[in-house]
């Protein structure tokens, strides 16, 4: 069991005061000395092709609030999806229905202050402050890839660690055996919350699902704090399910012994299994789920076969052994 007195997960400084200096100065240097040189060769001699990566605005805008990661392990050989497209196309329904209403609305979500409560069966109730739950452990940056039910999917480097890193710090009972998860609903932060929703939107794993190496509990992409249409300031991440296993902007984690009502499990079980593995067999009601369209640099639409597990199986295929995946869909 953790000490709490040896661990960073108590009350600390804003993660603002810590960016480190080297990382702003760096990108600064980088961008002077293209700057330079491309003065001296003249505006004429400026390569096209080189401008928007070395001025791309995402990188101009958010240079000051790098986030410090780790490499990893965990990448897929596909594309990433260009950051403008993952920050703007988006599901958050709690700030719009539309895929670009996130990106337009979710400015007033406040990310600080911020805690996350810890409660049911757990050794310890607490509740946790989100900068020394970001400090407890390195944060990873891996490249997932990330498919909606709807059938459109990208390639997202995500910044976060294992999110067996904190149930372990949680300590839950053994009689734990569902992880519950929910989102922060206030409707001033929220002005657009649609009717027609039992909000607060919640999610639920089972525990070895939660425990699983894969789950990251995520404060970032593209080495930078999550946008706020993306889930700011923490997220899951659950690269085989369907995007909408992974709860946004959480403020709570419940340690439950039954399986939790979800929201979109209650709203329509029919289309939305409690499981939600990623699975090109088993289609949604309205639709197929054999393909995918990726979002990717390309402007022509890209279809690819949807993979089984969204071809993280040999990572989690073992979980369900035994189990009829067309009945626990
Ligand atoms: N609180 C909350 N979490 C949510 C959603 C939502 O509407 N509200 N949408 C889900 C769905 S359907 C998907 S596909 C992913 C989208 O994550 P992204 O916008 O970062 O790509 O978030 C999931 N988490
Ligand atoms: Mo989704």
């Amino acid at each position: 069991m953790l000490l709490r007195k040896s661990n960073n997960l108590g009350p600390s400084i804003p993660s603002s005061e810590i960016t480190p200096k080297e990382v702003f100065e760096q990108h600064h240097q980088t961008r002077r000395r293209f700057l330079t040189g491309a003065a001296a060769l003249g505006a004429g001699a400026i390569a096209a092709a080189h401008v928007p990566e070395l001025l791309h605005p995402s990188q101009e805008v958010h240079a000051a609030a790098q986030l410090q990661t780790v490499p990893s392990q965990y990448t897929v050989p596909d594309a990433q999806t260009p950051f403008n497209k993952a920050t703007n196309y988006n599901n958050f329904y709690e700030f719009g229905t539309d895929k670009s209403d996130p990106a337009r609305h979710a400015h007033t979500l406040v990310t600080r202050p911020w805690t996350v409560k810890i409660d049911g069966l757990v050794k310890k109730p607490q509740t946790l402050d989100i900068d020394g739950i970001m400090k407890y452990r390195p944060i990873e940056s891996r490249v997932y890839r990330h498919r909606c039910v709807e059938a459109w999917s990208m390639v997202i480097p995500w910044d976060g660690y294992p999110l067996s890193e904190l149930i372990k710090f949680c300590d839950p009972l053994p009689s734990a055996k569902y992880v519950e998860f929910t989102t922060l609903l206030d409707r001033k932060q929220m002005p657009d919350l649609p009717g027609g929703f039992d909000w607060p939107y919640t999610e639920g794993l089972r525990m070895d699902e939660a425990m699983n190496p894969l789950a990251l509990l995520t404060f970032g992409c593209y080495g930078q704090p999550l946008p706020n249409q993306n889930g700011a300031p923490i997220r899951v991440i659950l690269p085989w399910k369907y995007g909408f296993k992974s709860c946004k902007s959480i403020v709570k984690i419940s340690f439950k012994a039954k399986q939790p009502p979800t929201l979109w499990n209650e709203m329509a079980p029919n289309e939305y299994g409690f499981y939600s593995n990623v699975n090109p067999q088993v289609d949604h009601p309205r639709w197929s789920q054999a393909h995918e369209r990726r979002i990717d640099s390309s402007f022509l639409p890209h279809t690819i076969p949807t993979l089984m597990f969204n071809g993280y199986g040999d990572q989690v295929a073992s979980l369900y052994s035994g189990m009829d995946l067309k009945k626990n869909f």
